[in-house]
C-alpha cells in the first residue's frame, strides 16, 4: 500500500476513484516565482541550479509552499541527458539552451554513447533522493526526460527556436542515422528513467514537446515507436507500488489513440485539444492530463474559475483526470493567479467525483 498522505495523483493516473482531481502544473517551478529567481541567482546558473541536488530540492519545494499542489516534479531539465553524451549544454541568458557541440556529421552521431546515469547523470538522482526525503510523502514525486525525438531536435540544431530543418534533412534523407540517433536517446533515457524510479521518482512523464511538428506518418516512425520502446523498457513497480508513466506530445492531438498504445497510464493534452472529445476516443484506456491554455492565468480569478470548470466539466464524471496546463506555466504569469486555479480545481471538481 502507498505510504504517500496525498495519493491522488497516483489514483488518478491509475484510473481509481478520488475524492476531487489532483492537479499539478507544468514548469510549477521556474521564472513566475520570485523565490525561484532569488534562489537561481545564488546558484550562478540554470545549469548550476539543476547540479546542486540541496538547491534543486529547494526549487522544486518553493510551489508546493505556496499552493497546495497534488504532485511536486523534479527540478531538473530534459537536456541533461545529451550534456551527459558530451554535448556541452548551456543557458545563454535570455535565449534558452545552446549545445556547444551538436551533431553536425555521421561520425558525431556514430560515436555517441550512451551515458551511466549512476555517473554522469548522479547529480540529477541525488535530487531525487534529497526530494523525496523532503517531501516525507506529502505527495509524489514525478521524475522526467525528454522522448527520443524531442532530444534529437536539440541534439542536431544545437538550440531551440528553429523549424528544425536540420532534424528534418536528417530524418528524410538519412533514415537509417536517424533512428540509429534515436535508438541511442532511447537508451539513454530508459536507462536514466529507470535510475530515477530507483532513486525514488513515484511517477514518470515523457516530454514530447517537438512529436508534432512531424507528419502523421513520421511521427510514428520517429517519435512514437522509441517512447512505445523506452515504456516497454522501463521496470513497471518498485517497492511493490506500480509507478505510473505519462506521455505528452505537444500537438499530438490527431494521434491520441497511437498515444493510448504506447505503454502510458496516461496521455497529456495541449488546449487544443477537446477534452470530452479525448476521453471519448481514449478515456476507457488512459487516464487524461490537461489541458487548460496557460494564457488562461493572465485573466481575472473568475475568468479563471470559469474556464476552470468547463475543463472539468468537459472531462465530466468518475475516474482518470489529472487537471494541468496543456503546456509550461509563462514565466510572466502573476503567481496570485496560479493559486485560484488550484482552489478552483479542488473546489469545483468534488462534484465529478
Ligand atoms: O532561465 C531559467 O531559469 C531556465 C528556465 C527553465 C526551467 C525552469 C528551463 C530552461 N528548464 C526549466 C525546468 C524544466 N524543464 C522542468 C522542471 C520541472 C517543472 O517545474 O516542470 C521541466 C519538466 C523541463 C522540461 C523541458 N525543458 C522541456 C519539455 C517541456 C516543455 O516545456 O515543452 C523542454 C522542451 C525543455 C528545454 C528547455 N529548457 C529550458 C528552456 C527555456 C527550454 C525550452 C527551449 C525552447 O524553447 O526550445
Amino acid at each position: 500500500m502507498s505510504q504517500l498522505k496525498n495519493d491522488t495523483l497516483i489514483r488518478a493516473l491509475l484510473r481509481q476513484p478520488t475524492p476531487y482531481t489532483p492537479v499539478w502544473i507544468m514548469r510549477q517551478a521556474g521564472r513566475y516565482l520570485p523565490e525561484y529567481n532569488k534562489t537561481r541567482a545564488l546558484a550562478g546558473s540554470f545549469m548550476d541550479l539543476c547540479r546542486n541536488p540541496t538547491l534543486a530540492t529547494e526549487v522544486t519545494l518553493q510551489p508546493l509552499a505556496r499552493f497546495p499542489l497534488d504532485a511536486a516534479i523534479l527540478f531538473s531539465d530534459i537536456l541533461t541527458v545529451p550534456d551527459a553524451m558530451g554535448l556541452g549544454l548551456e543557458f545563454v541568458e535570455g535565449e534558452g539552451p545552446r549545445f556547444q557541440r551538436p551533431l553536425r556529421d555521421e561520425q558525431a552521431i556514430r560515436r555517441l554513447v550512451v551515458p551511466d546515469p549512476s555517473a554522469e547523470l548522479r547529480y540529477v538522482l541525488d535530487a531525487v533522493a534529497q526530494i523525496r526525503k523532503a517531501l516525507a510523502g506529502s505527495v509524489p514525486l514525478i521524475g522526467f526526460a525528454g522522448s527520443p525525438f524531442t532530444l534529437a531536435c536539440y541534439m542536431i540544431e544545437g538550440r531551440g527556436g528553429t523549424e528544425f530543418l536540420e532534424t528534418k534533412r536528417m530524418l528524410y534523407e538519412r533514415p537509417d542515422l536517424m533512428h540509429h540517433l534515436l535508438d541511442v536517446n532511447a537508451r539513454a533515457v530508459t536507462l536514466y528513467l529507470d535510475a530515477q524510479i530507483e532513486a525514488g521518482a513515484q511517477a514518470v512523464m515523457l516530454f514530447d514537446t517537438w512529436g508534432g511538428a512531424l507528419s502523421g506518418e513520421a511521427f510514428h516512425e520517429f517519435s512514437l515507436r522509441y517512447m512505445q520502446k523506452i515504456f516497454s523498457g522501463l521496470r513497471r513497480e518498485q517497492s511493490g507500488e506500480r509507478i505510473p508513466r505519462i506521455v505528452f506530445t505537444k500537438g499530438g492531438g490527431q494521434w491520441l489513440e497511437s498515444l493510448a498504445q504506447t505503454g502510458a497510464d496516461a496521455v497529456g493534452l495541449d488546449w487544443t485539444v477537446d477534452i470530452a472529445k479525448a476521453r471519448a476516443r481514449v478515456g476507457d484506456r488512459v487516464a487524461l492530463q490537461g489541458n487548460l491554455d496557460p494564457a488562461v492565468l493572465f485573466a481575472q480569478p473568475e475568468t479563471i474559475r470559469r474556464e476552470v470548470n468547463k475543463v472539468l466539466a468537459g472531462y465530466g464524471h468518475g475516474v482518470g483526470h489529472i487537471f494541468n496546463l496543456g503546456h509550461g506555466i509563462s514565466q510572466f504569469t502573476p503567481p496570485e493567479n496560479l493559486a485560484a486555479l488550484v482552489e478552483a480545481v479542488h473546489g469545483s471538481s468534488q462534484q465529478f467525483h
